[in-house]
């Protein structure tokens, strides 16, 4: 049984670093604290599970066979583990190779990942405090009267009281959860009368992005053009603007959809200004100095690119680009550059900066 005992510890600490891991990107804040650290938490995340299915996998025969010898009321926690499992590598699957299935079941999977953590969370406390301090807790009375407890299964004490808190504490880590990101933006959505379904998890890899005031941001176009060109916002305001409603997609697997994006075509902008480009490629690069990302010329003035000052009839709010960012009605969330505030003409197409980290497609057509 020392074997079985080794297992389950590996088992417990494995499946904490995936806890731990996913919290960490389930939270904005502890989100981007790892981006600065240029830490790789998706693809650690995902390896780690691949670890933990192994483990389970390779496990679960003598786990099972020295089950049957314990208590039936043992089998609780491995089958709350296996069901748990389950939901997480469906879910995960799907946010991963998202593009296959519909905007409906990516935003699903998105939420039910999140949200079966919390739920199990308690729970992982429960059990692990448990067996640290090696309690044993008592019956609670209700319980006691109903259904005396054969002295067999008296040292499972633990188990029983894990599944009468699991499901009170459960719910309540549930709302929570939920409350943190998934409900309170719903509300919000639903106050302002707004139509459009989903809404926007911030996605930022700094935390001190670039709180511009009202008059303070411009938009430099330079690198290989005739002359290099300062818009401020003004200049902007006084170009021809465009409302488009469309729907924005994250490569994580989220999509917020009907957004209403107010802004001004990246060619009328060129036009206007008598833009001449000296080569066909550009840099696209945030005021936070540290996002950019590329685009061919033609990505950006001949396929409807732009530049967004509104969502929805309402400034960008800061932590989403205000007060401007880039959209791409064709490719993915992270080609948004948010406080966009240089747009650079290059010789060559580099790479920006999740194709550097996270092996994203140069592209990032949907
Ligand atoms: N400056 C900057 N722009 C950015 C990002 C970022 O981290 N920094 N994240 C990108 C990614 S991956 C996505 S999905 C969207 C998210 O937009 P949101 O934060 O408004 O939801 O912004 C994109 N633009
Ligand atoms: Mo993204």
């Amino acid at each position: 049984m020392v074997r079985l005992k080794w297992i389950h510890h590996l088992h417990g600490f494995i499946f904490v670093l995936l806890l731990l891991s996913g919290l960490f990107l389930y939270f904005p804040q502890t989100r981007t604290w790892f981006n600065e650290q240029q830490f790789p938490l998706v693809p650690f995340h995902i390896w780690i599970s691949f670890l933990y299915v192994l483990v389970v996998f390779f496990s679960l025969k003598s786990v099972l066979n020295h089950l049957k010898r314990k208590p039936y009321i043992k089998y609780f926690n491995i089958w709350l583990n296996l069901i748990f499992i389950a939901i997480w590598i469906v879910s995960g699957m799907i946010m991963y190779f998202q593009i296959h299935f519909p905007v409906e079941i990516r935003n699903l999977a998105v939420s039910v990942h999140g949200l079966v953590t919390f739920l199990i969370l308690p729970w992982v406390i429960i059990h692990t405090v448990g067996h640290l301090i090696g309690v044993k807790l008592p019956w609670p009375n209700w319980w006691r009267g109903k259904d005396p407890v054969p002295q067999t299964i008296t040292e499972n004490n633990l188990e029983r009281r894990d599944f009468i808190k699991f499901t009170t504490i459960g719910i309540l880590f549930l709302f929570i959860g939920a409350g943190v990101k998934w409900f309170q933006p719903i509300l919000d959505v639903a106050e302002t009368g707004n139509k459009r379904r989903g809404y926007f998890r911030i996605y930022n890899v700094t935390s001190d992005y670039p709180k511009y005031e009202n008059e303070e941001w411009s938009l430099t176009i330079d690198g290989l053009v005739d002359q290099p060109t300062i818009l401020k916002m003004e200049e902007m305001e006084s170009l021809p603007s465009l409302t488009i409603i469309d729907d924005f997609h994250c490569v994580t697997g989220w999509s917020v959809l009907n957004v209403e994006m107010k802004g001004i075509l990246v060619k009328d902008i060129f036009d206007a200004y008598g833009i001449t480009p000296n080569s066909s490629y550009v840099t696209a690069y945030s005021g936070d100095n540290v996002y950019f990302d590329t685009f061919t010329l033609s990505q950006l003035l001949d396929e409807g690119a732009m530049l967004v000052f509104q969502f929805d009839g309402e400034k960008l709010v800061h932590s989403q680009g205000y007060p401007c960012r880039l959209y791409h009605p064709l490719m993915y969330g992270y080609k948004s550059v948010k406080w966009i505030d240089r747009l650079e003409l290059t010789k060559n197409r580099g790479r920006g900066y999740w194709q550097m980290r996270g092996g994203y497609d140069l592209d990032g057509y949907l």
